[in-house]
Formats: structure tokens, sequence, C-alpha cells
């Protein structure tokens, strides 16, 4: 077992002026020929490149290489003696994508081929300095069949092409930036292009194409419209410019990630493509806008100036999740997405930051790099840069951003250069925000108030808690920005000033640095209650002793949409946890009349309906057992539904007024087409979803009707999905009725049979692991794609009561097809291995059976470094 280290880090040998790439494709196999520009930084060193290809051929200043003149050994060739000065290198490989089923490096899908490079795909390619922080410029030359490849594409402009003997064409692309390999790009095949076109703040025309298969072409509409609005966003709120005459997306639908921002020519999973009225839900439409928007902004932060190594990989990510979450928020439905970020962010991130792999969102090591493109990195990493906004101010922020593109465009770079960018632009020492890159897990903050009515002052206390994680035990305080406001006991908001300031003010940020701070606020006249933690101020967790009406309060009247959204979070979380103690004390179920009453004046309040659909969000499970040890998963399930059971009995009136008012909104939309995206239909849409999953509790009716009126409603996605998902965990027979029909109609569309994958995984009832079961041998169903493997394996995964299934079924299940997944793609295996993260924290009988499947994964003695590093890990 290798392990690599952040301490370890050294920087190159070589440097590379030059790289030029031949590609034959051949009917069996494509030969790459790579032929390399290198410079020694130092003299004496034998070049050492990555690499696993098929090699062919080393020619060395026009030498041919015999093998006592170099080694190859874990995946590395090493050459023992080169010139002190640049030389040229080629090296000569063979592929076989048409047999690569890891999705790493050239890979065929649907005949066609396609790269994948980041982190360490290139070397599966030909053999290189694989390091991102080798950077290089790039020119591809691919030589194919006119027929079998009419469309043959790489970074950067086509700077030249011709007709070859035999049928056959080449193409050559050069990219004129400097860039890493993991940035390389290359896709040949039978494509329909879509096009647009951009012009840039200075002029600059920028051709806008979009390749699908052909039966595709129209649905990649709106994802061309989102890059439009991408690329004009970011001139506006980062005054960034696209650099290349052409940009590029390829949809494919083999595909281990979401997307990939290959310079100038980023490929895609088709689910962040393609969308029709018929095949996508308004959430997918969201979801395209915000992936489209994600891998443009790669191209600054990410491709411009990168990563010096992969522990950086928050650098690029974090960063760019931040923009891309800032540009969906510009767009449309600001708090709301705020709070579907936070409620990723805690009911995925928070956990991981809990379990087995806990890791900074710099990790100090890892053996297996694709296992670190986490909620961590990612979300926790965007959180991060958040901060450093919050603290800074947009105008400021900005000052950063600019600082550090005046100082690395064009550089591998750390965390540390971003901070001290952000530093120095604004004259402030960040010197202890630094542990936000070094500290894992989540900082728990404890906190209590003190009103004094004679001094007329407001004391808050805080005091900080960083839990242990596998990695390290002591942790230092952390620097948190605390948004704050104060609202009086009829809910109107309070100034007050803070010492050494002379103007009140209704909001402020307390910056918490140390382990225990009070902060005071003056000039209060009179009793308040904090709304604290505004806009989700931190990835932290916040515990104050509100009383239930001081909620409500919150509830009714914060102007804060995060802090009023996260009240009624807590008053759900309190009704949750009686609910528990009732069932486990066998006592009749409390049946939260004023959470009811609470919600309704919610619901009837002049507000935004999409925010109203997230009010009726009770926290996840994941969430509602954070702090728990021993864990029974069904009583979880069972304390959690009888909420949402009592809740939606008292409130079935208001439920139903509002249902009915929703289809009145749609009915009379001003948008020319009703069943279209549209952000303002899309939130009352989630409403009326939102509602329908209500209403099915509490209304035996309901699934009456939604059958009836079916196909007269279905008039999109969104409504399609939305009334299957409302009934999915009901066992009547009309479900599958349904749900058989949905996967008849759409058989064809490889997208929405993902969907029904999902609904069959996901469903509560009692036989879901046999029509599971029965779905892997269905026509539309591939364990080679993986989308299709997340869709039903991966919503069985997340599946409480079936994956948990008290005999242990649902634990061997998963294991049986983690093996068998692991043997050709350990990408997406080792993703699936993650959802026995809660085995420590398991009640006693679950943790023996989750034990035996662990233990039976961990035996197979080829598998992959990817899966083996999860399971080392969750058994330590
Ligand atoms: N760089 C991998 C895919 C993404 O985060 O954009
Ligand atoms: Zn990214």
């Amino acid at each position: 077992k290798v392990v690599h280290y952040l301490k370890d880090y050294q920087a190159p040998d070589f440097a590379v002026a030059e790289i030029d790439l031949t590609y034959t494709i051949e009917e069996a196999y494509t030969l790459v020929r790579n032929r390399m520009m290198i410079v020694p930084h130092e003299v004496g060193r034998p070049c050492v490149l990555d690499g696993s290809a098929e090699l062919l051929q080393i020619v060395l200043n026009g030498k041919c290489l015999s093998p006592h003149e170099y080694a190859i050994a874990d995946e590395k060739l090493t050459i023992h003696t080169v010139p002190d000065t640049q030389f040229e290198l080629e090296i000569t490989t063979r592929l076989y994508p048409a047999q690569n089923k890891t999705l790493m490096g050239l890979y065929e899908s649907g005949d066609n081929l396609y790269t994948q490079n980041e982190p360490e795909g290139f070397r599966k390619i030909t053999y290189y300095f694989d390091r991102p922080d080798v950077m290089s410029q790039f020119t591809t030359t691919i030589i194919g069949d006119k027929r079998r490849y009419p469309v043959m594409l790489s970074n950067g402009n086509l700077i030249d092409s011709g007709e070859l003997d035999n049928d056959r064409h080449w193409v050559c692309w050069r990219d004129p930036f400097a860039k890493p390999s993991y940035l390389f790009a290359l896709v040949a095949g039978q494509l329909a292009v879509l096009e647009g076109n951009f012009t840039t703040r200075s002029g600059k025309e920028v051709a806008l194409k979009f390749y699908t298969r052909p039966e595709d072409r129209e649905k990649a509409g709106f994802a061309l419209e989102s890059l439009k609005h991408a690329m004009q966003w970011d001139e506006d709120r980062f005054n960034l410019e696209y650099d290349l005459n052409i940009f590029m997306v390829v949809a494919v639908s083999d595909f281990n990630m979401g997307a990939m921002e290959n310079k100038g020519l980023n490929i895609f999973n088709t689910k962040y493509v393609l969308a029709s009225n018929d095949t996508a839900t308004d959430a997918d439409f969201e979801a395209i806008e915000g992936v489209i928007g994600h891998e443009y902004f790669h191209n600054w932060t990410g491709n411009r100036v990168t990563c010096r190594d992969w522990f950086q990989l928050s650098l690029k990510e974090g960063l760019t999740v931040f923009r891309d979450q800032e540009f969906s928020a510009d767009r449309a439905s600001r708090a709301v997405r705020r709070i579907h970020n936070v409620r990723v962010l805690r009911s995925m991130q928070f956990a991981e930051d809990a379990g087995p792999m806990a890791h900074p969102v710099r990790p100090a090591s890892y053996e297996e790099m694709n296992n670190f493109y986490t909620l961590t990195v990612y979300e926790k990493g965007a959180e991060v840069v958040r901060m450093y906004h919050t603290l800074l101010g947009e105008e400021g922020f900005q000052k950063g951003m600019q600082l550090y593109f005046q100082r690395h465009d064009g550089q591998a770079v750390t965390c540390d250069d971003f901070r001290a960018a952000m530093a120095d632009a604004n004259g402030v020492n960040l010197d202890q925000f630094a542990l936000w890159y070094s500290q894992a897990g989540t900082p728990q903050i404890k906190a209590h108030g003190d009103y004094d009515a004679h001094n007329q002052t407001f004391s808050l206390h805080l005091r900080q808690f960083i839990p242990p994680t596998p990695d390290m035990a002591d942790k230092q305080p952390m620097v948190i920005p605390v948004k704050i406001g104060l609202l009086d006991k009829n809910g109107a908001s309070v100034a007050f000033k803070m010492a050494g300031t002379a103007d009140k003010t209704e909001e402020t940020v307390l910056v918490f640095n140390q382990t225990e701070q009070t902060f005071v606020f003056h000039d209060v006249a009179k009793e308040v209650v904090p709304s604290l933690l505004r806009g989700f101020s931190a990835p932290v967790r916040l515990d104050y002793p509100y009383s239930d009406a001081d909620l409500m309060l919150l509830l009714a009247h914060d102007s804060d949409s995060f802090a009023r959204w996260e009240a009624a979070q807590t008053l759900y979380r309190r009704a949750f946890a009686s609910n528990l103690d009732a069932l486990a004390s066998v006592q009749p179920l409390p049946q939260h009349a004023e959470l009811a009453q609470a919600l309704t004046s919610a619901l009837n309040a002049d507000i935004d309906p999409a925010y109203k659909a997230v009010l009726l969000q009770v926290p996840t499970e994941a969430e509602l057992w954070e702090d728990v040890s021993s864990i029974n998963p069904e009583q979880y399930v069972c304390a959690r539904q009888a909420l949402l059971q009592s809740l939606a009995s008292s409130m079935q009136d208001t439920l139903t007024h509002w249902r009915e008012w929703a289809d009145e909104q749609e009915r009379n939309s001003r948008h020319h087409a009703p069943q279209e995206y549209h952000p303002d239909l899309a939130g009352v849409r989630s409403l009326r979803n939102t509602l329908l999953q209500w209403g099915v509790l509490a209304t035996a009716d309901l699934l009456h009707n939604i059958v009836n009126e079916f196909s007269q409603r279905a008039t999109n996605m969104t409504h399609e999905y939305g009334m299957l998902a409302a009934i999915n965990h009901l066992s009547d027979d009309k479900r599958n009725d349904l749900l058989n029909q949905f996967g008849q109609r759409h058989a064809q569309d490889d997208l929405v049979m993902d969907k029904y994958f999902i609904l069959i995984g996901s469903s509560q009832r009692p036989d879901t692991l046999q029509q599971v079961e029965k779905a892997l041998q269905h026509p539309a169903f591939s364990l080679e794609n993986p989308n299709k493997v997340r869709s039903l394996l991966g919503s069985f995964s997340r599946n409480i009561p079936h994956f948990h299934a008290a005999d242990g079924s649902g634990y061997r299940f998963l294991a049986d097809y983690i093996l068998r997944i692991d043997e050709f793609n350990p990408q997406v295996a080792s993703r699936l291995v993650q959802a026995f993260n809660l085995y420590d924290r398991l009640e006693p009988q679950r943790k023996t059976l989750m034990a035996e499947q662990l233990q039976r994964i961990q035996k197979d003695e080829g598998l992959s470094k990817d899966s083996r590093e999860i399971v080392d890990k969750i058994l330590h």
C-alpha cells in the first residue's frame, strides 16, 4: 500500500516545453506517439515518467532506447540517463479503448472515443509527468476513418486538417495555453453539433459548439443558453473573459463524474447537458445551468490557475463551487438555493466529517486520489471560500481574486497562495484561517445569551469545540464568522451598537476566533431573541437554548431567510426527538399541534412558493442522527415518518388549499408555456410536489386522484416525476402499474430511465429488494454505465429501511455488486462502499452484519486500491 503525503511534496525535476501527440485510431486499437521537449531543472537526475499503457518504443534524441536503458515498475518508467540540457523524448504506446471499462484514460462509449484524465488518467494513455504542476503546450494530431470518426476534437484551436488514403482523414489541434495533463481531452466519433456564439466584452467572437448523438442535438439548447449566461456572468461579477476562439462541450452517457473542465473541450455526463420538458425536471434544468457554469468557471479557477498537487484540489473545486453557487443564486431564488446547499452540506458533508473518511479540506494524505473528490473538498471547500467573502465583503473578496490572478496566472499553486492573495489584497492577517484547510471535523458552537436591562446590553457567549477525527485528536480554535441580528418579542429587528463603533446597526459579523468569547451588544433597549449564523455564515453546528416560543418567533418574523428556515429545522428536530422518546418508551406519539400551527401560518404568509416548499423539508435522518452513536436506523425512519404523518393530518386543509393554489398559478401563468422550465414556475411546482408528498400521508383519496388524473396532469417531467415520487412508497399495486407505464413510455430515453431506476431503488415498499433485483435484468440497465449504477444501486444504498434491513440482506446485496463492479470500474465501486461509512456508529446487531460484508469485501484479493482504502478506513 502506497500512501502519498502532502508533507513529502517535491518540485518536479523536469519541465516539458512542448508536447506533440499523434493518435492513430485503428479498428481494434489506437496508437499514441508522444513527442516531448523536456528540460531538466537539475542535472544528473533519472527521468521518471508515470504510465501504465502498453509500451512499444522509446526514442531519445532520435535514438531508440534498448531495455537496459530504462526500467518499468509500479506504473513508473525510469530512463536511467538523460542529457543535461533540453532533449526530445518520443514514446509510442498502444491502447485498447473498447476494452477500457474504467472510463479513465481513452475509452469507447457507443462506438465513439472519449477521454477522462483527471486526476491520473493521462498515464493510461502515455508516459508523462502526470502531475498538475508540470504544465506544457499541447499539439494534438488525430488520424481516423472518415465515416467512423467524422468528428475528431481536442483542446485549443483547430489549426490544420487533411485527407488521407483509404477513407481516412486527420486533424491537428493546438492549445496555446500551457496546461497539466489532467486537462488534456480527445473525442472522436459520429456526433451532431448544436452551435451558438458569444461576443466577449473586449469583442472576441467565440464559437460555442455542443456535440451530442444526432438524436439528442435539440436537447442541448438549454445548456447552450446556460453557457452564454455563465460567460456573461463571469464578466459582470468576476471581470473574467473567455480566452480561446472556440468553446466545445461534448455529451457522453458513460461518464464517472458529472462533467470535466478540459481546456476548451469540456466533456459532460449527458445528465448535465440534455434536457427537454418531457424528459427533464425543473431540478434537472437547474442542475444543468449550475454544472455548465461550474465547468465554464474552471477556465479561470482551475485551468489558467491550477493546483500544485492533488492535495490542493479544493483550491480549484471549493472556489469553483462557490462561483457556481453564486452564479445560480444571482440567476434566481438566492434564498432557496442557499438553503438547498446547506441541506446538502449538513446531511452529507457533516456525515463525512463525522465518519471514517473524515479529512480536512486540504487532505494531508491519500492512497487513491479518486477517493478525494469529496463533499469535504467541494462543498465544505466552497463554504471556506464563502467565509472569506463574508469576512472581506464582495469588494474585498474581488480585490483578493484580482491579486490572485495577477500573481498566479499560468501557474500551479496552493491553497496558501489563495489565502495570501486574499490577505494581502485587503491588508488583513488570515494566518489562523489556515486551520480551515488543515483541521477536519465540523466545529460545534455552544452559545447562550444574557440581557442586562440596567446597562441595556445583550451579551452573547460562544464556546467552540472541534471534534477529534481519525487523523487528528487535538485541535486549535478556528476563525468562525458568525453573522447575527436581534429581534424583539414582536419579531421586529432591534438595532444595536458594538464596542468601538459609532453607529447603530441591525446586523453584524462577529469574528469568533478563540475557544471561548463573549460579544457585547450595546444600546439594546429591550429583551431580544438573537438570530444566529445568518445565511449559514460558517459550516458549523450551533446550539443556542431557544425556547420553542423563540423559535416560532424567528420562524414567523426573521428577515434572514436562512435563519428563519433554521428555526423550523430546530422545531422539527425537537418534535422528532419527542417522537423518538415516545416510541422508545411505548407511549402515545405527541401531536405537535403548535408546530403544525406555526407551519400553517408560515404557509399562509406572503412568501415565495419555493421558500414555502423548503420550509416543509424535515431534516434528513442523516442530520437527525449526526451526534448519535449506536444508531438503530429503523427507529429514525419511524419517528420521522410519524412526525410527517401527524403534521400532514393536522394541516390537511392548508395543504389542499395551497396545492390547488399552485395548480391555479401554473394554469394562469404569464409565461407563454406553463409546462416549460422557468424559475418562477419551478418554485410553484416544487411547492406543489412537496404538498403532494405530504398530502398522500394524510389523504387516502389522493392516490386515486393521482392515478385517475395522471395522464392529464403529466404535462411535463416535473409533474410526471413529482406524482410518481409522491406515491412511490405506497404498497398499492397502482404504484407498480404507473411506474411500469412510465418505464415503457420512456424505454428509449436513457436519462429518464435513470429516474425509473431511482424510483425503484428508493422506494420504502416492502418488496423493494426484489424489485431492485429484477430491475438489474431490465434491458435499459447496465452495470457498466455509472449513471445506471448510481440510480439503482446508489439510491438503494441510501434507502435506509432496506439498506439497513435487520436481516442484513441489504448489506449483503450491495456488497455482492460492489465486488462485481470493482473488477472493472473501481471509481464507481469505491463510491458505493461509502454506504458502509455508518458502520462504527450502528447498534451492535447491524454492526455485526455490516462487519461480515465489509470483511468479505476486504478479503477479496483482486480488490482495487480505491475500494480497499475505503474499507480499510471503515474497519480501521
Ligand atoms: N474536475 C472534475 C469535475 C469538476 O469538478 O468539475
Ligand atoms: Zn469542478
